[in-house]
């Protein structure tokens, strides 16, 4: 069975890699410069030239780009061909409250696929298998993106799209789908529906999963993989980057590789802009090497997280990312302390819970308040008030020492939290600051 989609870039040793993004980058830089004013002119501000660029060791050289720049030059501003060589859009909401609109040359499709194909081979596909997509198509990038790497590979694509959950326990039957790629909260709703409906690990083909899109646990890894009988792999991308597939994972489940022959990643401290060396925890940035439509150079991402070089027993070259802990505009400041919410997921995982859980954040009387609202899972359900004063104390507890301060708890019966089948939302700050 083939191991990787491209061998011989995915192995490639670190010197040719580095020859590889010196020559895209000074490229890249050419054509940024040439074609899209909008950055010409914030490099024009910071005084540099393409000739200031000659190899990887410049980058710091080169303005950021960020969600305003996206938004001030929405929604053409940023475009880096003529709109006739462009064939596909995707877009995703911006924080900001305007979309984030990504444009793609057939040749930004086709690196693009390429990316998700390596990620469905690194877990184990072939044209052997049968892959259903089950993220959302449409302007989200997460459907039509491993779709197109699925064909590549050559495998049975089942577009399913996310939704109708009963069908897509049937497909997976009677289509003997081997691998599932959805969102971790959809895969784990999958899980539990499965479950109600009397089927075990065994009843069901599916041998891998590839998730992504959101954060998660390692926990909710482990509960993912225990009740569909799968391997779960993470994926990560974004809109701006084209999206699933800048990074995945491989057989060691240890880290996402970059495809590096693509994007060039740094961290940086998002408060001074400083880059940090490998291994410190910080935002991360990407420089797109060889996306010609939308060539996003220095992209802060707003996901905070770490990367480390070194041998990875899969055989490929390519840094690992860490898995994202958080983005700096979903990290919560509560009473002056910053809390991300993958650390209570973290807790409520470890106590046993699963990832069906709100946050609600508030404040009376110039105080923050932290609610987390858990569901029980039915097998733990009660109504012995004892027994759930004494399960709430324990999270509490839990939740304390994780996160330094105290939060509530209440815990709500099975199924009472609206299940995602996208992106889980489980954040609401009612705060009005
Ligand atoms: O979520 C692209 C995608 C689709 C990735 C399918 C993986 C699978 P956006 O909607 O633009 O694109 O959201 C991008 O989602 O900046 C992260 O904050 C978060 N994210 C994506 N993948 C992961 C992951 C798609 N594996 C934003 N772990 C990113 C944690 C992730 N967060």
């Amino acid at each position: 069975m083939k191991r990787y989609f491209q061998e011989e870039i995915e192995c490639a040793s670190e010197e040719k890699l580095r020859e590889i993004q010196n020559k895209k980058l000074v490229e890249q830089v050419k054509h940024v410069w040439d074609n899209v004013p909008y950055y010409r002119k914030k490099m024009e501000e910071k005084g540099v030239t393409p000739d200031d660029i000659k190899s990887v060791d410049d980058l710091h050289k080169l303005p950021f780009l960020s969600k305003y720049d996206l938004r001030d030059s929405y929604p053409y501003g940023l475009l880096g061909v003529p709109k006739k060589d462009v064939v596909r859009i995707h877009s995703t909401s911006g924080t900001t409250g305007k979309r984030v609109v990504a444009y793609y040359t057939q040749g930004d499709l086709d690196l693009w696929e390429e990316c998700c194909a390596r990620a469905i081979v690194a877990a184990g596909g072939s044209e052997e298998d049968v892959v259903q997509v089950s993220y959302g198509y449409g302007l989200f990038t997460g459907g039509l993106g491993l779709h197109g790497g699925s064909q590549k590979v050559g495998c049975m694509t089942v577009p399913a799209s996310s939704g109708n959950t009963e069908r897509q326990i049937m497909f997976i039957r009677d289509l003997n789908a081997t691998i599932i790629c959805c969102t971790p909260s959809y895969a784990a709703y999958l899980g539990e529906s499965m479950k109600e409906m009397g089927l075990t690990p065994d009843d069901i083909p599916l041998k891998a999963g590839i998730f992504g899109a959101e954060a998660w646990s390692e926990e909710m890894r482990r509960d993912i993989q225990n009740t569909l009988g799968i391997k779960a792999f993470d994926i990560y991308g974004l809109t701006e980057l084209s999206g699933p597939g800048v990074a995945f994972e491989c057989s060691e489940q240890n880290g996402m590789h970059i495809n590096e022959d693509h994007f060039i990643a740094e961290i940086i401290d998002p408060d001074t802009e400083e880059v940090l060396p490998e291994g410190s925890q910080g935002e991360l940035v990407f420089t797109a090497i060889d996306k010609k439509a939308f060539p996003m150079l220095r992209y802060r991402t707003r996901d905070i997280c770490t990367l480390t070089r070194g041998k990875c027993s899969c055989g490929r070259t390519f840094i690992k990312m860490a898995k994202p802990k958080g983005r700096t505009d979903d990290m919560l400041i509560i009473r002056g302390v910053n809390v991300f919410p993958s650390q209570i997921e973290t807790v409520l995982l470890e106590h046993g819970y699963q990832a069906n859980y709100q946050i609600i954040v508030g404040r009376e009387n110039n105080t923050d308040t932290l609610d987390v609202h858990v569901e029980m899972t039915p097998e733990m359900f009660t109504d012995d008030i004892k027994e759930i004063n004494k399960r709430q104390a324990d999270l509490v507890k839990g939740l304390l020492s994780m996160l330094g301060i105290k939060a509530k708890v209440t815990l709500v019966a099975p199924k009472s939290i609206t299940r995602s089948e996208g992106k889980a939302v489980r954040v609401i700050d009612n705060r009005k600051i």
